[in-house]
């Protein structure tokens, strides 16, 4: 062979690879537009401390929840789901990246001044969808911290949603009980004053500021522990705020506010695959309802803001369905951790629960190592892709981002969220065989219908809230196939099973399985 016909042959190869690699590339956008057409839009919608006894379809009889209640019959309802917390933080931590919170030792109810906890080089769920291109929101509860480090609430802040997958937020930076109470899109404070800036501290008071404490005259909702720093409407909160008088949110719109951005981004983004995550404040307290559902329950403010929420819901499917959009969604509901009735102040949770029971057949409550602390509604639905039913399999809020990453054609995965899609979607009842459960510093296990708590000194309840936290100088083993209540701890009379839960607990948990409590009672 010559040198002409060497070069020519090299020619041709390279001109073979050019044609091959193009047509890869021809191919592999042509696959990727053909799966974007069928990707199907992703709603989260996140309830914050609504218990697993709360709504009609868990088995509430006090008060209406029709619109969850729909969403249950005609989709699935598991009953085995669960927070991945017995508190918000750590909960809506794990369901963004698919990491157990007890991973990250920052995972705990964070004050509002607290930096962004999620760390802008992790997994996210929006991230991962923005991958599959997917336009992505959060509408809502945020809490998850903002910046990195004394953040400047005048001007831009970054990082936060924005920097971990949300290419829209709309969002309050922590709880409605925690300063600052504004709205932030995108990272700026809505509303604000050029000349009344905004201060934050959680440590101490501004000079001539009224508190909660020192002002009672000014409150129109009494505190009953914390809560006693800055007043915002009427209402005393966690932490001091001075300034950023307009961009102040109402309290009693808040559900509205949140309710009318969820339908904006739905219609701004229907043309595309969207994935948002609206995260609703009830029943958090402080409870407001709108004057409109003030009365509706007969439960007081706790069971009014349900029925607020309930209404919410309601009114976002709506706009799915107006749009169109119902056989391409798939709706997932569920709560961060589960109730309370006193969290803080006086309003009537206690007095008027009457026959309601907010955490149903469980035991415990928010805070608490037993069921009731993590259990909670957990609910899936798509118009004529899941047949309705009721589904046992046990999963985890961890789980999203695997199951929604197979949904999606997506093979990025969290640490610890498995691919459950066909639990989801109805298809499978085979969920997760264990898990590891969370209150505040404390860990449990699940392992099929088991349950371990390690031994834990702290007190057996938080007397402030009326919640049995779990914590037993004893070991504990409760078998709820027969004791959903966990009423009867097995550890004596079965060693055998309690030997092969602790020798489990302490292979996945590590060191972490001998960790001691360290309760936060303000
Ligand atoms: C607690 C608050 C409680 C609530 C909770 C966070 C006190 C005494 N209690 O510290 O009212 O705000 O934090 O709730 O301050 S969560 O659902 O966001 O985790
Ligand atoms: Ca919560």
């Amino acid at each position: 062979m010559n040198i002409r016909n060497i070069r020519w042959s090299v020619s041709v190869l390279l001109l073979a690879i050019i044609i091959t690699s193009c047509n890869e590339q021809t191919d592999q956008s042509n696959t990727d537009q053909g799966i974007e057409e069928k990707l199907p839009n992703i709603v989260i919608i996140y309830a914050d401390d609504l218990g697993y006894g709360d709504v009609g379809a868990y088995g509430a009889t006090e008060m209406p929840t029709p619109n969850i209640d729909r969403l249950a019959k005609e989709g699935m309802k598991l009953t085995n789901g669960y927070a991945s917390s017995a508190t918000c933080s750590p909960s809506r931590y794990a369901l963004l990246t698919g990491r157990y919170p007890w991973r990250n030792e920052r995972a705990k109810i964070l004050p509002g001044t607290a930096p962004l906890l999620i760390d802008t080089s992790e997994m996210t769920i929006p991230k991962m969808l923005r991958k599959r291109g997917y336009h992505t929101g959060i509408v809502g509860k945020w809490h998850l911290g903002l910046g990195s480090g004394n953040v400047d609430w005048n001007k831009p802040i970054t990082p936060g949603p924005n920097q971990v997958g949300f290419d829209y937020s709309y969002i309050m930076a922590a709880t409605q009980d925690r300063v600052p109470t504004v709205y932030i899109e995108n990272g700026d404070v809505l509303g604000l004053e050029a000349d009344d800036p905004i201060e934050i501290n959680y440590k101490e008071n501004f000079p001539g500021e009224p508190t909660g404490k020192d002002n009672p005259e000014m409150l129109k909702m009494k505190w009953h522990h914390g809560h006693n720093s800055s007043i915002v409407n009427g209402i005393p909160r966690i932490g001091y705020m001075k300034g950023g008088e307009k961009a102040k949110w109402v309290d009693e719109n808040m559900a509205d506010t949140f309710l009318v951005r969820a339908q904006k981004y739905v219609i701004e983004h229907k043309d595309e695959p969207f994935f948002l995550f609206y995260t609703l404040q009830q029943p958090h307290v402080p409870r407001t309802p709108h004057q409109r559902f003030v009365g509706t329950s007969g439960m007081g403010p706790r069971g009014d803001v349900i029925v607020e929420a309930d209404w919410c819901i309601g009114e976002f499917i709506k706009t799915l369905e107006a749009e169109g959009l119902l056989e391409n969604t798939l709706v997932i509901l569920s709560s961060d951790n589960g109730p309370v009735l006193n969290d803080g102040y006086y309003d009537d949770a206690v007095e008027k629960i009457g026959n309601h029971k907010p955490a149903g057949p469980l035991r415990g409550g928010k805070y608490s190592l037993f069921e009731a602390g993590t259990r909670v509604p957990f609910i899936t639905y798509w118009k004529g892709k899941i047949t309705p039913g009721v589904s046992d399999a046990m999963i985890s809020q961890i789980d999203l981002l695997g199951s929604i990453a197979a949904l999606a054609g997506s093979n990025d995965r969290g640490e610890d969220s498995q691919n459950l899609i066909d639990v989801l979607l109805g298809k499978s009842n085979n969920g997760r065989s264990e898990l590891v459960l969370e209150a505040t510093t404390r860990t449990a296990l699940r392992k099929g219908n088991w349950v371990y708590i390690p031994p834990y000194d702290g007190p057996a309840k938080n007397n402030y809230v009326n919640i049995e936290l779990g914590n037993n100088p004893e070991n504990q083993l409760y078998n709820l196939e027969d004791d959903l209540g966990q009423q009867n701890n097995l550890a004596q009379s079965n060693p055998e099973k309690l030997e092969e839960m602790i020798a489990l607990f302490a292979e996945i948990r590590g060191e972490g399985s001998k960790e001691v409590e360290q309760l936060e009672l303000k």
